[in-house]
């Protein structure tokens, strides 16, 4: 039998956590015969309510699920982690400013870094889910100088999702007709969802929907805000769908890629496009058995490019910002 996979998950007790473990032990994060042992990282008051969840987990006797240790103890969590999903953040408040946002979030990340550092295992991979996750990613990903900086990832694929049913919903057509869609740049308002580059049944997406007032007016600000209109529609922000992203994003970067087609990942540039190397911004990539390349030369019209530049300036303060407050 396979030695189970650590699967560390941090703000277990949240709600994303709540819709995310069940179906990590169903086998939806890494295929249906990789069995997995899961380590659940809490701040101390929220261990009880993790406790609750781990409960039902075991009386869903599922078959892959090896083990699952409850921890506030930044080692126990990370101790051999193969993959880690740091979900756990510290959410803006009413009158928070971005520099208190991210020193608080700074106070969660630049530990994490250091603690998978210090205690993954050799082959770990990491994907930051907490807001603000491109920035997050960056924090941990520059405290944990031993691990190359490729094994750090934030989530764009909920954006991606997002972008790819909008789409198919304009056009007509089954989600599966729709590929190569690419975000760029933050998990943020300013996030650029490309349809020029992306194909329905094969086609251009931009050709076959040929309505550029729809594109801007429509596609690109119903993608980018469909956070806030879910939290105004639900009461309370994604979290089903947070949490299936995140399974796509670790399955995809594992099992790979469709031939032809890529996906979204915020990744550390290598400089590609533009976005100064170093920044962790969403790019289009294919992926296989956990490594991924950009898709280099894809064509970048003026209006995308300004759309690219203007996400890629975001993440650029937000990294500033960060530097400032000596998180890296
Ligand atoms: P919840 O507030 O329901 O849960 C967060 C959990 O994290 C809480 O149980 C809290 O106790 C825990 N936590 C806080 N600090 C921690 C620490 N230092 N170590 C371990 N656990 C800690 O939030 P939820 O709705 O689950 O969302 C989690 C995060 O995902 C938020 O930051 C949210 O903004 C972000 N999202 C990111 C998305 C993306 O596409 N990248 C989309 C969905 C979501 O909004």
């Amino acid at each position: 039998t396979r030695t189970p996979v650590n699967v560390t998950v941090t703000g277990a007790a949240g709600q994303i956590g709540y819709s995310l473990l069940f179906r990590i032990a169903s086998g939806h994060l890494l295929g249906p015969d990789v069995p997995v042992s899961l380590r659940l990282l809490e701040i101390t008051p929220a261990l009880k309510a993790a406790e609750g969840t781990a409960m039902e987990l075991d009386d869903c006797a599922f078959p892959l699920l090896r083990g699952i240790e409850i921890t506030d103890d930044l080692k126990t969590a990370f101790d051999g982690a193969n993959v880690a999903l740091l979900v756990g953040a510290m959410p803006r408040k009413a009158g928070m400013e971005r520099g208190d946002l991210l020193s608080a979030n700074g106070g969660i990340f630049k530990p994490q870094g250091r603690a998978i550092n210090d205690h993954a295992a050799d082959d770990i991979r990491v994907l930051v889910v907490g807001n603000p996750a491109n920035t997050n990613a960056l924090i941990a990903a520059n405290n944990a100088p031993d691990v190359p900086k490729t094994r750090f990832t934030a989530m764009t694929r909920l954006d991606h999702n997002r972008a790819v049913a909008q789409v198919a919903k304009k056009a007509g057509v089954p989600v599966t007709e729709i590929s190569n869609l690419t975000i760029w740049g933050n998990h943020s308002a300013t996030q650029y969802p490309d349809l020029f580059n992306a194909r329905i049944n094969g086609k251009s997406a931009a050709a076959v929907i040929d309505d550029q007032a729809w594109l801007e007016g429509d596609f690109i600000p119903t993608v980018a805000k469909r956070g806030a209109a879910i939290i105004e529609a639900r009461g309370l922000s994604s979290a089903a769908s947070a949490a299936s992203a995140a399974l796509n994003h670790v399955n995809t970067w594992f099992n790979g890629t469709a031939p032809g087609d890529w996906t979204s990942m915020g990744i550390v540039s290598d400089g590609s496009y533009g976005v100064p190397e170093g920044l962790v911004s969403s790019f289009p990539v294919t992926t296989k058995d956990g490594d991924y390349e950009i898709v280099q030369g894809l064509d970048v019209n003026e209006f995308s490019r300004g759309r690219i530049d203007a996400s890629v300036a975001e993440l650029a303060s937000e990294r500033d910002e960060v530097v400032k407050l000596g998180l890296i």
